[in-house]
C-alpha cells in the first residue's frame, strides 16, 4: 500500500482546486459513476477515475504484500510442528498464502504496475502490509490462535470484496475466501484438541495465545469509520461493501460463542452483551499500540521486512537464470 497522497487536486495559495476535466472525461466520468451505480462490475480495459485506479493499487498491493509477510509468523513453527498431520496441514496453509499473495499482485498489475514496483515499495518501507503481523508467535498455541482469530478476522473483512466493484480483485477474493476458510477451521479444530485432550499446561498455552492476539485482531479492521479517511469514496465506489466499525462488531459477535465452546475467556472484561442493540459491548481499543505498529514500531517490524527482503536478494539468482532461459527460447524460436 502507498502512502503518498492520491491527491490529484490543484493547489493554489493553500486553496484546494477541484481538477478541471475535460468534456470527454465528464462524459467517461458520467458513464464510469452510472455503472457504480448499478452495480457493475468493472474490467480492466475499462476506463476508470485515476484515484480509482490508485485507491485500488494500494489496497490490493497491501492485501498481496500481507499475503506473503504472513507467512512468516506461521512459517516459523513448520519445523517445529507437534505431529506429521500438523505440519501438513500447516505447510499447506503456509503454501497457500504464498498463493494468495500471487493472485493478488495479479490482480494488482492489471492496474498497470509492475510487480517489481510493488515489492520495491514493500522492501523500502513505502508500503504498508497488515499490522497483525508484526507480532511475534512464542509458542504453538500461536499457530492454531492465528488460524482461529486471525484468518478469521481475514475472512469477515474479505467476504465482502468478493462483491468488490473491480472485477479482476473480485475474482481473486473467490478463491481465496474459500481456502481462508479452511485455515479459520484447522486453527480452530487445533485448538480444540489442545484444549479438550490436553494438558493444564497446554490448556494454558492457549489462553496465553488468546490473550496476545485478540486485541491486535479487532485492530485489523482498521481504525473507527469516524477516523478512516479512505472509507467514504471506497465505499462509493463498491471497494469497501461494510465499514470497519460493522465488520469488527461482527467479528466479536461471532467469536464470544466459539470462545465458549472452547473453553478460552476473551481477555476484554468489558465484553457484555447489550440486549438493546443485540451485540456484543467490548472494551476500548488502544489505537496508539496500532498506530505504533503501523508505523513501523511494533515487536516485529523490522524482523519481518529484513527477511523479505534477504528472500528476495537470496531468490537474485533464480529470477536471473529464468530471465536468461526465457531470452533463450525466444531467440531460438526467432532463429
Ligand atoms: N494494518 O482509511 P482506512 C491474511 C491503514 S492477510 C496496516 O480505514 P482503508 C492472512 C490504511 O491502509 C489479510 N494498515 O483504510 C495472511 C490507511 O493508510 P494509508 C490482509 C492499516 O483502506 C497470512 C490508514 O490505515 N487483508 O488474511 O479504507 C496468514 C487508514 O485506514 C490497517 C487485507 O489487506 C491494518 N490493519 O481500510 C493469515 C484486506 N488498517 O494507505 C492471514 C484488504 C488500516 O491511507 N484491505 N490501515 O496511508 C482492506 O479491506 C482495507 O484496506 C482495510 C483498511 C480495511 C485494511
Amino acid at each position: 500500500m502507498y502512502t503518498q497522497a492520491m491527491d490529484t487536486m490543484a493547489r493554489e495559495g493553500g486553496a484546494r482546486l477541484e481538477k478541471v476535466l475535460s468534456a470527454d472525461e465528464q462524459a467517461l466520468q458520467g458513464r464510469f459513476d452510472a455503472r457504480i451505480d448499478a452495480g457493475d462490475f468493472v474490467e480492466a480495459k475499462d476506463w476508470m477515475p485515476d484515484n480509482y485506479r490508485k485507491t485500488l493499487l494500494r489496497q490490493i498491493s497491501q492485501h498481496a504484500h500481507s499475503e506473503i509477510v504472513g507467512m512468516l509468523p506461521e512459517g516459523n513453527w513448520i519445523s517445529r510442528a507437534p505431529t506429521l498431520k500438523r505440519k501438513a496441514i500447516l505447510l499447506a496453509k503456509v503454501q497457500d498464502e504464498g498463493g494468495h499473495g500471487l493472485y493478488l499482485y495479479a490482480a494488482a498489475e492489471t492496474l498497470g504496475t509492475s510487480r517489481d514496483q510493488m515489492l520495491d515499495a514493500l522492501h523500502s518501507g513505502k508500503a504498508k502490509y497488515s499490522s497483525i503481523f508484526n507480532y511475534p508467535t512464542l509458542s504453538w498455541a500461536d499457530v492454531g490462535t492465528i488460524g482461529w482469530l486471525v484468518d478469521g478476522a481475514a475472512i469477515m473483512n474479505q467476504v465482502p470484496i468478493c462483491r468488490c466493484s473491480y472485477a479482476p480483485y473480485a475474482r481473486a477474493m473467490i478463491r481465496i475466501c474459500r481456502e481462508e476458510s479452511f485455515h479459520q477451521r484447522q486453527g480452530y479444530d487445533s485448538l480444540l484438541v489442545m484444549m479438550r485432550d490436553g494438558t493444564d499446561a497446554q490448556r494454558a498455552m492457549v489462553q496465553d495465545a488468546v490473550n496476545r492476539w485478540w486485541w491486535p485482531c479487532l485492530m485489523m479492521f482498521g481504525p473507527p469509520d469516524d477516523q478512516s479517511p479512505n472509507s467514504a469514496q471506497g465505499m462509493r465506489w463498491g471497494i469497501k461493501r461494510v465499514s470497519n466499525d460493522t465488520l469488527r462488531q461482527k467479528f466479536v459477535d461471532a467469536c464470544v460463542q466459539q470462545a465458549q465452546v472452547l473453553g478460552v475467556t476473551l481477555p476484554d472484561p468489558d465484553l457484555k452483551w447489550n440486549e438493546a442493540r443485540q451485540h456484543w459491548d467490548f472494551g476500548a481499543i488502544d489505537w496508539d499500540e496500532f498506530w505504533r505498529v503501523v508505523g513501523g514500531e511494533g515487536p516485529c517490524n523490522r524482523e519481518r521486512l529484513a527477511a523479505r527482503v534477504k528472500a528476495w536478494d537470496d531468490g537474485a539468482w533464480v529470477r536471473e537464470a529464468a530471465l536468461a532461459h526465457a531470452n533463450k527460447q525466444a531467440m531460438k524460436e526467432a532463429a
